[in-house]
């Protein structure tokens, strides 16, 4: 027999600019640290899920659609990747992806929220994986701008930025001032990576970061993708370098070695990624 009322179905939404993107799960845990609200809900389609201010940042079931995107087109092209660093990214999914390379010796991350990393550990350890026991990673919990303001010139081989929309902790992130120390600490043939939101649901901060990027470095260019738990569903991530843009052109050896263990990235998959620039941003970064 047909129930008379409907169970009880929870959705938690992120709501952005009048649209919200909601999911349909139960609430595992909610606290609030000295940096933000950290959310952990058990979704119904896409596994267990990590909020920051109640804006989605990874879910188990999808996470590699932003990760991959994040790490493989600057870790497959740069020439040496022996030394990352990864500013963000405490649930470990950019760590994890780097360390799937041989040639890379250590990775530090820096993550300001100790509970990023704590939550992300007990209540989504897939994500972070077999990073967290890498004796390559080197876990910080400190300050981004601060560590990269005192490290010193040329350290790094490729610089990840996985942090949160540019609200809140992580605003500093996309700022001219952080990026150009960025470039400072970045070898001269490194490559820097970013995530850099939506061209639809954040058309403006997405058109900002790229050009920030232009004026700091001789190359930077965006690559387009799809992650869809976020705004809009469309996301990019934006590769920089002082030199010709090898992140446009990933090293067979290193394709190899990955390769089977992508969902999402692929040698073509990137090529068509870096094509699908939409026509109107293509327009307005012509507009200086
Ligand atoms: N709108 C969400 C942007 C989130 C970017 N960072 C996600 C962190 C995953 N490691």
């Amino acid at each position: 027999m047909k129930k008379a009322f409907k169970e009880e179905i929870n959705w938690i939404d992120e709501y952005h600019q009048g649209v919200r993107y909601g999911l349909e799960g139960k609430l595992i845990l909610e606290e609030s640290t000295p940096f933000q609200k950290i959310t952990i809900y058990e979704t119904k389609r896409y596994g267990k899920a990590l909020l920051l201010d109640d804006c989605w940042m990874t879910a188990e079931k999808n996470e590699q659609y932003y990760h991959e995107s994040l790490i493989h087109p600057a870790l497959c092209g740069s020439k040496k990747i022996e030394n990352i660093l990864i500013i963000g990214g405490g649930d470990g999914g950019s760590a994890r992806e780097c360390l799937r390379y041989h040639e890379v010796k250590s990775v530090d991350l820096i993550e300001i929220d100790i509970r990023v990393i704590e939550l992300s550990k007990e209540y989504l350890p897939k994500i972070g994986g077999n990073a967290w026991s890498d004796s390559r990673l080197n876990l910080k919990v400190k300050n981004g701008i601060d560590w990269v303001k005192n490290t010193k010139d040329n350290s790094y081989d490729v610089i990840i930025i996985d942090g949160a929309d540019p609200i809140g902790p992580s605003k500093e992130l996309y700022k001219y001032s952080f990026l150009k120390d960025c470039k400072r600490i970045l070898k001269q043939e490194g490559i820097l990576a970013t995530q850099s939101e939506s061209p639809e649901s954040f058309h403006q901060i997405h058109l900002d970061i790229i050009k920030i990027l232009r004026q700091i470095f001789d190359y930077a260019d965006p690559m387009y993708g799809s992650v869809s738990i976020y705004p809009s569903g469309l996301w990019s991530w934006t590769f920089a370098s002082m030199e010709k843009p090898t992140y446009m052109n990933p090293i067979e050896s290193r394709v190899k070695e990955i390769s089977d263990k992508c969902l999402i990235w692929s040698e073509q998959w990137q090529k068509g990624a870096f094509n699908t620039i939409p026509a109107f941003i293509k327009r307005e970064l012509a507009n200086k």
